[in-house]
């Protein structure tokens, strides 16, 4: 085996892939990492109404992207994944389909679908399982073709791995609250309405994204707000019997989807929140009582996001941790940067800027396969669950 050439040795390696990761910390060995490729600005739908601002460059927008705005966000994409394989770190990349494609099911049509940059928004890694998400957009729906040839290859290769994937919603209508149709609800009523979790997603069926999950060990934490409703907390806290689930909202964020721009963990005990997104204090008991620390985090970089982007500025803390000591920072956000070297960080500056319009930062254009560690109790204050 040691005569083995490089291409050899790196295709024994592949042979070795291996599913386990429980939390957001551990150091890691394997990941996908997204692609720009072909994405597309899907066309209005009730989802997609209720979260792009209302002051939004992309409002009646849609169709492909730019093809030199692909380009640069995959030239962006390839590089974070040279750096993460310089470090060591298995990188594996999804088969993007043709987005073009118009979308048809016995409960709705939608013209497009949307990319396959953020598969932290589509798979959700639990220990030796990925689950598919249901999602909760039309045209993410067949989202998780993209990573099928890499879930099939991870079967064939780890025979632990539990390849999962939630009920597929309908998406008709009534998923949806008409409410938030109109297109100047105003964000005083947005803020208003997330407020008291009056969210565009009614609870007519199971619907969450992945990239709405914080695995926390034995702990799961759930953002409860656009993307992800009640319904979908309680499918998750069935299909995970031995984890304690645990559903947060956060007022002040009048278009919340996804947690990972909103609470971000940073190692044990360590979590920064987004200071215009604090959890409730009534929830922030959960984490006091059991020794974690939330402290704001620094304030973005910028004022507005750039052009055609669905993210707000506070990608700024979508950072991806290689480990508890180690965390990729986007290179333009030298304050998020200054807070977590002060925290005694070493930081890892990824430019990547000019890809979030395809779907989010470094957290969200990455899902994990491999970290090392097991399941552990970081809440051991709290009852079984
Ligand atoms: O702040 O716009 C972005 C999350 C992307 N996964 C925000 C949330």
């Amino acid at each position: 085996m040691a005569e083995l050439n490089k291409s050899q040795s790196r295709d024994a390696r592949v042979h070795k892939t291996v599913v386990n990761s429980w939390n957001e910390w551990d150091p890691l060995r394997h990941v996908i990492v997204g692609r720009a490729t072909d994405c597309h600005i899907p066309p209005p739908e009730p989802a997609i109404e209720a979260k792009v601002p209302e002051d939004s460059d992309m409002r009646g927008a849609w169709g492909k992207r730019p093809q030199d705005t692909i380009d640069r966000g995959n030239e962006l994409l390839d590089r974070f994944a040279e750096t993460l394989e310089r470090r060591g770190i298995v990188v594996d990349r999804p088969t993007p389909i043709d987005f073009s494609q118009p979308v048809t099911t016995p409960d709705f049509h939608t013209d497009s679908q949307f990319g396959c940059m953020p598969p932290r928004d589509v798979l959700l890694t639990v220990g030796s399982e990925i689950l598919e998400a249901t999602m909760s957009y039309r045209c993410r729906w067949f989202e998780y073709l993209c990573y099928r040839p890499l879930l099939q290859r991870y079967w064939e290769e780890d025979r632990n791995f539990r390849h999962e994937a939630a009920p597929k919603p309908r998406l008709t209508d009534a998923d949806y609250r008409a409410d938030y149709l109109s297109a100047d609800v105003g964000v005083q009523s947005r803020l208003e309405w997330t407020s008291r979790k009056f969210f565009v997603t009614t609870e007519h069926e199971p619907l969450f994204d992945a990239a709405d999950v914080l695995r926390m060990g034995r702990d799961l934490v759930v953002q409860h707000g656009f993307t992800t409703n009640l319904k979908g907390i309680e499918w998750l806290r069935r299909h995970f019997p031995s984890h304690r689930v645990h559903a947060v909202n956060f007022p002040g964020d009048p278009y919340p989807i996804h947690i990972d721009a909103t609470f971000t963990p940073l190692r044990p005990g360590l979590l920064i929140n987004n200071p215009q997104r604090r959890l409730p204090n009534e929830q922030r008991k959960l984490f006091e009582e059991n020794d974690w620390e939330i402290i704001d985090a620094a304030p973005p970089a910028h004022n507005s996001p750039p052009p055609l982007c669905y993210s707000s500025v506070w990608l700024s803390m979508n950072v991806l941790a290689l480990d508890s000591k180690t965390v990729c920072v986007e290179k333009s956000e030298v304050y998020q940067a200054d807070q977590l070297d002060k925290l005694g960080f070493e930081v890892v500056e990824v430019e990547l800027r000019d890809a979030y319009a395809f779907g989010g930062g470094l957290h969200c254009c990455t899902a994990d396969v491999f970290r090392e560690g097991q399941c552990e109790d970081y809440f051991p204050r709290l009852k079984e669950a």
